[in-house]
């Protein structure tokens, strides 16, 4: 028997007659795997999934803890899905997929960890805008974030890059590592404590696989070199699974994205961006736009360089994402119009399930 509770489960409820408890540690096209008392199974949705979601935030992800029909013979199916408690999630802008153009939709990439490790390689493409970004997303996520910066052995001297980082995000951790010589990697034991969860986000090609894999002491996951010249990664990594280590910790893998857009961002925003949001308070006027307003408190602090101009203009872009998300993804015609879509669909797949 395995013991749920070092996957990190809790028992808030006791699961109805006939299900038994289990958590999601990957997901397949519509196939999940999930680990359970009897050890890991394979899993569907029970069809009323696709009958009573109203959006996609309510289908099981990779983390998520369920409530399932056990079957020791076949495909166990997934019945409920249990609160959760931190999320990762970001726009998806292919709402048109479903015939409904412009709905933009959340993506719940990964749910109940404890640590968002946002990942950027310290060899090329190195950004703090992206960083930030994904500093808002994960401020959002009820948990705590971690900016790990690899592929330290490529990069002599990353006492610049690392105070950069610092600069823009003073309450977040930072670590420089290498998977290759194993450098920085005692800093992150911290972290990974026997039943938390962490989950890996970055772009493709920045070592997310090699640093699971090294955590892991044996190579679970692909790794892929990077193109040669454009030093783009090569989006080895297409699923999302979790890993428990040998620390007892968990780490959830997940394929890089291309560029992470922010979903329902306002409360990140206002906590990496508080010092801005502060300044509006001391405005003359309380409609202050920011623009030519006199005892504008922000013009005032971008003059005399107690504000840098970088910082408010990432806090312009996001606001400015972030509502433009929030204005497409409100819409809950759409939102129903989906709904339709997908039960539709897996109406025809049906056939294809095993019963
Ligand atoms: N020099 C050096 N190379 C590294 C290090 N970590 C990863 N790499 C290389 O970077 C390339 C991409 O690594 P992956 O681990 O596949 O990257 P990933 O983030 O998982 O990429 P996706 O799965 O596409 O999202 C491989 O060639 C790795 O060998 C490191 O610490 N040092
Ligand atoms: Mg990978």
């Amino acid at each position: 028997m395995i013991d749920l509770k070092q996957y990190g489960y809790i028992e808030a409820e006791t699961p109805p007659i006939g299900l038994i408890p289990g958590r999601v540690t990957e997901l397949q096209r519509e196939q999940y795997t999930v680990i359970t008392e009897q050890g890991e199974v394979t899993a569907v949705l029970k069809g009323a999934f696709y009958h009573t979601a109203v959006t996609r935030e309510d289908f099981p992800c990779v983390g998520d803890f369920v409530f399932l029909q056990y079957n020791e013979n076949g495909a166990s199916r997934i019945a409920k899905l249990l609160p959760r408690r931190s999320k990762f999630s970001r726009a998806d802008y292919s709402g048109h997929a479903v015939g409904y153009v412009k709905t933009i939709l959340e993506q719940v990439v990964a749910t109940n960890f404890d640590y968002v490790f946002i990942v950027s390689s310290l060899n090329w493409d190195f950004k703090v805008s992206r960083i930030i970004r994904y500093l808002t997303q994960a401020r959002q996520s009820s948990s705590q974030p971690v900016v790990i910066l690899t592929k330290a052995d490529l990069a002599p001297d990353f006492s610049a890059p690392l105070a950069e980082v610092q600069k823009a995000a003073p309450d977040v951790p930072v670590h420089a590592v290498s998977s290759h010589t194993g450098s920085g990697l005692d800093g992150l034991s911290e972290y990974l404590q026997p039943g938390k969860t962490v989950v890996l986000l970055g772009m493709s090609g920045v070592g997310k696989s090699s640093l699971l894999n090294v955590l892991m002491n044996q190579e679970v996951m692909t790794v892929k070199a990077i193109r040669e010249g454009d030093s783009r990664g090569r989006h080895t990594t297409t699923h999302r699974q979790l890993f428990m280590l040998p620390s007892g910790a968990m780490v959830i893998d997940t394929p890089g994205m291309r560029e992470l857009g922010l979903f329902g961002a306002d409360d990140g925003i206002s906590a990496g961006f508080n010092d801005v949001e502060e300044l509006f308070t001391q405005c003359r006027f309380n409609d202050c736009r920011h623009q030519t307003e006199p005892g504008c408190a922000v013009l005032t602090a971008l003059a005399d360089g107690s504000l840098a101009p970088e910082h408010w203009e990432r806090y312009l872009v996001q606001k400015r994402e972030n509502k433009f998300v929030e204005d497409k993804s409100g819409d809950l015609v759409d939102k129903q119009a989906w709904q339709k879509s997908i039960a539709m669909r897996h109406k025809g797949k049906k056939g294809g399930y095993k019963k």
